[in-house]
């Protein structure tokens, strides 16, 4: 496995396999490879250990990469300030670099893979010089588990390494899970010297290797994470009958204890992490949730004729703005220790702060400093404190709501998978799929209002199908065929629904959201069961009045109605822009999704 194989690299006497902690040839000569292109000071192979964890925290703090946080509001927190031209993933600059063209299709940028490995050595070419090269390996899932994968990410960036070891199982547990022969997915990254004009993140799919450089941002850089579990697992997960996906993962219990496992496909920043750790208002009555993972979902069918769910990650990589006790208490818990804080703003005592940590109350502070480090009064206005996708990162163990079967080995069995967006209207709070190939339709045709959580401009309305534009690894249309037929192969396959909670009149929310949502999920919970009634629309299913759970809930009935409505010329007009969207596929848009937009203008008449 040879990275660079287009030009001899000699590697330097430090980094012979001896000095590895490991037998296995393949990695040591990989990471041989890295080292003779980009001639590191010194390589350091990573345990995973808390001495090793401390060292690298004490020469973070020394060289700012590390600020320290008030050892009393936010004990063994820190902040990173980032780049500010380092913020957020950068989709313009992300190729997949297939051998052919048409594999990475119309939704990615490409790259050939001779050419990206040319202008990648030029990058790499001496770039750790003067710095330490790490080597890190990890797993994705649980340790142990048949359905966990090594990767090893080699990076210049200290800030990556305690990262990931929040956001994996990483060191010697990967090696030890490795062996000698084990396979992995590489991953080479650097940042550079941050410049956005030579930043590129590429993904080399037939190799399941990726190539990072010019950034430290999270998604662009703890390649564990969006380039292993999603852009090259989705290649992995269609030529192996599998699914690699951008979803939360949630444990719904209902009174007499019986429990529905919940995966949702929403875009970034659209409120994943709250729904996952969502505080039921109803855990009184009995219904409660719990937590399995916040992001990415690995699904396979098992013996039993169910799909089943991994969370591959160890931690949380969450969006900091909007947190407080109202919106998501269990977050808020998760970060009250242990946890980096990337670009937030600070009080003069040392404590994160951020826009709506205090609810409605107000801000305790006169004085914060800023994201970029400018200390500025609180009255004087101007740009947010905190970043807008200034983020958390703390390990899933600090999570109050965390299920006791978020890393069983097997995973947890899906009942239902939710494809929701952000969207002003047409979508409905909740819908239900009239089947698998419906179900598939609805998630191939997500609309949603951009985010901060990608550079570009934000509040603008795209298809983002499965929620998986930024991160699926080919063809678009090769993946809604590979979920159509996916539908055939699971003997017992989970009820698909669509959810929006973002749906507005005049300008204001229609729904209250966050703990509220638990209502959505109930109703799920009975037409799992064959219970709850549903309305026959054009476009789906919706609770029928009185249907959903509506004790306690702060608007009237008709307001409800009101967010569940399928309203027809809101939906002629979304079948016109369906067909759009859809044309970008061509030939490759499975003939299924065609005749689900020919039977959804029917129903409308
Ligand atoms: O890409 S990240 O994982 O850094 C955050 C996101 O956009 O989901
Ligand atoms: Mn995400």
């Amino acid at each position: 496995m040879t990275l660079f194989p287009q030009g001899a690299v000699t590697a330097p006497a430090f980094a012979t396999p001896t000095d590895s902690p490991t037998h296995h040839a393949a990695l040591n000569a990989w990471v041989a490879d890295c080292a003779a292109l980009t001639q590191p000071d010194r390589i350091y192979w990573c345990d995973g250990s808390e001495a090793e964890h401390d060292r690298l925290v004490a020469q973070c703090l020394a060289d700012g990469t590390l600020i320290a946080l008030n050892p009393k509001t936010a004990p063994g927190s820190f902040l990173h300030r980032s780049n500010p031209n380092d913020v957020a993933r950068v989709e313009h600059a992300t190729f997949i670099c297939s051998r052919s063209k048409d594999d990475a299709g119309p939704t990615n940028n490409w790259l050939e893979p001779g050419e990206a490995k040319t202008k990648l050595r030029t990058l790499f070419d001496g770039c750790m010089r003067g710095r330490t090269l790490y080597v890190i390996p990890y797993i994705m899932g649980p340790v142990g588990s048949p359905l966990s994968k090594v990767g090893i990410e080699v990076t210049d960036s200290p800030y990556v390494v305690l990262s990931m070891r929040i956001m994996t199982r990483m060191g010697k547990a990967a090696l030890d899970q490795l062996g000698t022969d084990g396979e992995f997915a590489p991953g080479l990254h650097s940042t550079g010297n941050l410049d956005p004009e030579n930043r590129y993140i590429c993904h080399f799919p037939e190799e399941r290797t990726i190539i990072s450089f010019g950034s430290g941002y999270g998604g662009n850089a703890l390649l564990g994470k969006k380039c292993f579990a999603l852009r090259i697992a989705s290649v992995m997960a269609r030529d192996e009958g599998w699914l690699a996906e951008h979803m939360l993962l949630l444990e719904l219990t209902a009174p007499d204890g019986e429990r529905t496992y919940i995966g949702g496909a929403f875009p970034s920043a659209c409120g994943k992490t709250n729904l996952a750790m969502l505080v039921s208002p109803l855990e009184n009555r009995g219904w409660s949730v719990r937590t399995v993972g916040d992001d990415i979902a690995w699904m396979r069918v098992g013996p039993d004729g169910k799909l089943w769910a991994i969370n591959p990650e160890a931690g949380f990589f969450g969006v900091v703005p909007g947190t407080s006790l109202e919106t998501n208490p269990n977050a808020l818990h998760t970060i009250e220790r242990g946890t980096i804080f990337t670009n937030v703003a600070v009080s003069d005592d040392g404590t994160p702060w951020w826009e709506g940590k205090d609810g409605a109350a107000s801000c305790p502070y006169d004085y914060l400093t800023d994201w970029k480090g400018n200390r500025r009064n609180v009255l004087d206005g101007g740009e947010p404190f905190a970043h807008p996708n200034s983020r958390f990162t703390a390990s899933a163990h600090q999570c109050p709501s965390l299920s006791p079967h978020w890393e069983d080995f097997g995973g947890v069995p899906i009942d239902a998978l939710i494809f929701g967006g952000r969207r002003d209207n047409t979508m409905p709070l909740v819908l239900e799929a009239l089947d698998w190939n419906h179900g598939v339709f609805i998630g191939a045709t997500m609309g949603s209002k951009t985010t901060a959580a990608a550079s570009g401009q934000t509040g603008v309305l795209r298809r983002d199908p499965f929620a998986m534009l930024p991160f699926c690894g080919y063809h678009m249309g090769d993946y809604f065929a590979h979920w159509i037929a996916l539908g055939e192969s699971i003997p017992d396959p989970p009820k698909l629904f669509a959810v929006n909670w973002f749906r507005k009149e005049d300008g204001k929310f229609l729904w209250p959201g966050f703990g509220d949502n638990v209502r959505a999920l109930i109703w799920m919970h009975e037409r799992i069961r064959g219970r709850g009634n549903a309305l026959e629309t054009p476009a789906g299913r919706t609770p029928l009045a009185g249907s959903l759970h509506m004790e306690g809930l702060g608007i009237s009935p008709e307001r409800v109605a009101r967010a569940l409505q399928v309203d027809k010329v809101e939906w002629f007009k979304e079948a016109d822009a369906i067909a759009e969207h859809f044309a970008r596929f061509g030939d490759k848009l499975p003939p299924e999704l065609a005749e689900e937009l020919t039977k959804l203008r029917a129903r409308l008449g």
